[in-house]
């Protein structure tokens, strides 16, 4: 492989980075892929294996992700495992876990400018997820698209892609058929050298499909969906980033079986509508239940606003605060035991004063 930087996403802003807190002799290169702990790192000079310091682990939050611009100390190559010794910032993260028991979060996808919502028009097809998985893209930085797949299957699909279109306000919603190349050009207009974009949505949905058309070669892994009810076998097993020969980078990920709010980031963008509609309730904390003035009811009785949005709305936004909760909670159950262990040292050294 012999590509540059920009040809890989880097710009001016990395390189502003990298040019204050690089050391010499440390190669930049980005993450393209993660198998269990062990990284697939892209730079200039080469591709290889790469894994996290020992000390870059004790320091970070969350482990490197796939897309993410990473400090190899040398070239990575075919015959060593370089070793990646910090993490540029990332401009967007997807984030996984968190919430739950798993203390650390996962980054599904960093520096992603486009994700590409992938839903099939079969029997997967659903906005209410289409809405949570809006709501996380936006929460991620990165700019959300609809992909509504397998167009060839259905007739009505003007109706269903009407009913996204209304429910995902001010993001391009697009129905294709990744079998008859239908609706690609569009989706096109999406890719560009040096941008990436990742594939989300759940399991069959047509991801690694897609990927391959756009790439012009069957090189992901596809399965079909089980006839009985259509969900997907969990063929992508790990993220992948691949390069397209006309510029650009996709990232295609494995379907993902849950996908929690962990916090009200991207609520307020995924559920515009219902946002501006709050703004002219009596109440600035409405609860948009059974407050007088509520501005957002009022469009649910007049037919403005689907009964069935604002009840996701709202279901949405109590997940997203109980999970901000509970991250708080063990941030400081964690805070408490690093106070504990300095009480207990502080109080060693005040003993060892002593001569105790
Ligand atoms: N009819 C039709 N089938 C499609 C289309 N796109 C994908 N499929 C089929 O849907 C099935 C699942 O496609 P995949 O690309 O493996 O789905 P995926 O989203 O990558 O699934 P995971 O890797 O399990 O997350 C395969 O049998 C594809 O041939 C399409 O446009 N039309
Ligand atoms: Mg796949
Ligand atoms: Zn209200």
């Amino acid at each position: 492989m012999e590509v540059d930087l920009p040809t890989l996403g880097w710009d001016p802003s990395f390189e502003e980075e990298w040019q204050g807190v690089s050391s010499p002799g440390q190669v930049p290169a980005r993450i393209a892929a993660e198998h269990r702990g062990a990284y697939e790192a892209w730079a200039p000079s080469g591709s290889g294996w790469a894994r996290v310091g020992g000390r870059l682990r004790h320091e970070l939050e969350a482990l490197p992700g796939v897309g993410d611009w990473v400090a190899l100390d040398a070239s990575p190559g075919p015959d060593r495992t370089a070793v990646i010794q910090r993490i540029l910032d990332r401009r967007t993260a997807f984030i996984r876990g968190a919430a739950g028991r798993k203390a650390t979060a996962q980054v599904v996808a960093a520096n992603v400018d486009t994700v590409f919502v992938v839903c099939g028009l079969d029997e997967d097809f659903n906005v209410r997820r289409i809405e949570r998985y809006v709501a996380r893209v936006w929460a991620s930085g990165a700019q959300p698209v609809v992909v509504l797949s397998k167009a060839d299957l259905v007739g009505d699909a003007g109706a269903r892609l009407d009913e996204v279109v209304a429910n995902a306000p001010g993001v391009a919603v697009f129905a294709i058929s990744a079998l008859q190349g239908a609706g690609l050009a569009e989706l096109r207009a999406h890719l560009a050298p040096g941008r990436t974009v990742a594939l989300v949505g759940s399991s069959g949905a047509g991801k690694s499909t897609l990927v391959n058309v756009l790439l012009g070669e069957e090189r992901m892994a596809t399965g079909a969906v089980r006839a009985s009810d259509g969900r997907g076998r969990h063929v992508t097993s790990h993220r992948q980033l691949v390069l397209l020969p006309a510029g650009g980078l996709l990232l295609d990920t494995p379907g993902m079986r849950e996908l929690q709010l962990l916090d009200e980031a991207g609520l307020e963008a995924a559920f515009e509508d219902v946002a501006a509609l709050a703004r002219r309730c009596r109440f600035t904390d409405c609860g948009h239940d059974a407050e007088p003035g509520c501005a957002v009811r009022g469009a649910v009785e007049t037919g403005e606003l689907e009964p069935d949005r604002l009840a996701h709305f709202l279901q949405l936004g109590r997940e997203a605060r109980a999970n901000e909760r509970r991250h708080d909670a063990r941030l400081s159950r964690a805070d408490e035991r690093a106070w504990g262990r300095m009480m207990v040292e502080a109080h060693r050294q005040i003993r060892r004063k002593r001569g105790e």
